[in-house]
């Protein structure tokens, strides 16, 4: 079996005016789609966060990639790594996402890849990563502080005939009111049980307000996190961490770099978590030695694929770490490639992040996946379960194309709010 075709669609998908440490979601999220085909006419499909550069190195991927066996994992990551040499220290960035572009490229070649060995041998993915531990995934509550606005060609205008969850999603949250007000909406919505408050935005003291004014309206059970990705200071990570004791179930990179998650570890009496000081396996040496966080969030789209987030869960499990899940603004393609991951990786304890309620548009045939009880239950069908709508792939091209976005960048779309706002890697 070889594959014989690779095809890669830029898409742009409806995001809502949604706020976070490096300022303002654009009104389309990008994402990039793979479809491997096989001679036997079997397709496979892979997602990953979208950029031009992205799209240019899938492209360039293409002569690697066809008249490759599918089942030769190895044998495409070493073609792909000669190609594209080795990744510079820093190219991930100090934005709250990932800038890298092997893992990318790797991850959403070997997710179609995964897909059609599922196809061929009647297996679900889960099956081919070792087995379900679990039948069902949670996903927890992602709240955000945003501007009121439905998104896309309507920015921050909303839709007035708009109902449940889709209106609810509309409204501001600015403050401890707007949003408790966004957790309720979607946890009646979707039935998460646990909730994550994107941080970093407000003055600190206003989102350990807002944290304390979630616990107050969940109850005292209610796993919380908070994730200020990044732009406090140590001192005020220790200094809001105190006051979040007991509160929170884990602190999601309150500091920048492993020393400074270390020294707040070592104060705060809350596990710390991460998707940005320990991203890859290199940073595993400094983790274990500094201790740098409790808890890695996982991403198969910046951790180099399915199989490589199986060796961090090992990893973790060695070295004491937890293992939760991270997300970006995504589509169901990533969705069932999570879904199928966690399903196969025991020590997953945690619920795991997703944007998906923020999103409304689908590729899937049968339109989204339906969450059950806060739950995606995990598909038994061949590959990811899945199959692609061709005429949503193109409306979502079209409306890429239509968009003029090259990449994401949240500190221009904020720039276009107030004007000068500058990304500060340290903020308070
Ligand atoms: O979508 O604004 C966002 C998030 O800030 C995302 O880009 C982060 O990568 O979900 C993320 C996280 O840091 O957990
Ligand atoms: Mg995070």
């Amino acid at each position: 079996m070889k594959i014989a075709e690779m095809h890669v669609t830029p898409i742009a998908i409806t995001d809502p005016p949604l706020l976070n440490a490096a300022g303002l979601h654009a009104p389309y999220a990008l994402r990039t789609i793979v479809e491997l085909v096989t001679d036997d006419n079997i397709y496979g499909l892979g997602e990953v966060p979208g950029s031009v550069a992205t799209t240019n190195a899938l492209e360039a991927a293409r002569a690697v990639v066809v008249g490759q066996d599918p089942f030769q994992l190895n044998a495409i990551q070493a073609g792909l790594e000669r190609h594209f040499g080795p990744e510079a220290a820093g190219a991930r960035g100090e934005a709250p996402w990932d800038k890298r572009r092997t893992v990318h490229v790797f991850s959403a070649i070997e997710v179609a890849c995964f897909d059609i060995m599922g196809k061929v041998t009647g297996r679900p993915v889960c099956d081919l990563l070792g087995g379900r531990a679990r039948d069902r995934v949670d996903f927890s509550a992602y709240l955000f502080y945003k501007y009121e606005g439905a998104g896309g060609a309507l920015g921050f205008a909303t839709d007035p005939n708009a109902t449940g969850w889709a209106k609810a999603r509309q409204a501001a949250a600015l403050d401890p009111d707007g949003v408790v007000a966004e957790a309720q909406a979607m946890c009646d919505e979707f039935g998460f049980k646990s909730i994550k408050l994107k941080g970093g935005v407000m003055p600190p003291d206003e989102e350990a307000a807002a944290m304390l004014a979630l616990q107050k309206a969940f109850g005292p059970g209610t796993p919380l996190r908070l994730d200020p990705n990044a732009i406090w200071s140590v001192e005020t990570g220790i200094r809001i961490g105190k006051q979040l004791e007991g509160v929170l179930e884990y602190y999601e990179d309150p500091v920048r770099g492993q020393e400074a998650m270390a020294q707040v570890g070592q104060a705060v009496n809350i596990p710390l978590a991460t998707n940005m000081c320990t991203t890859s396996f290199d940073n595993i040496p400094g983790s274990v030695r500094l201790h740098s966080e409790d808890i890695i969030l996982s991403d198969h789209h910046f951790w180099g694929g399915l199989r490589a987030s199986v060796e961090l869960a090992r990893i973790c499990r060695t070295f004491g770490r937890g293992l939760s899940m991270h997300s970006n603004s995504h589509v169901g393609i990533s969705l069932a490639a999570m879904a199928h991951l966690a399903a196969a990786t025991p020590n997953l304890t945690y619920a795991c992040d997703t944007h998906y309620p923020w999103q409304s548009e689908e590729v899937l045939a049968g339109g989204r996946l339906p969450f059950d009880d806060g739950a995606l239950v995990v598909a038994n069908e061949p590959g990811l379960g899945i199959e692609l709508d061709r005429a949503a792939l193109e409306t979502l091209h079209q409306q890429y194309l239509d968009s003029g976005l090259t990449e994401r960048n949240d500190e221009v779309e904020m720039q276009k709010v107030q004007s000068g706002w500058k990304f500060m890697a340290t903020r308070w």
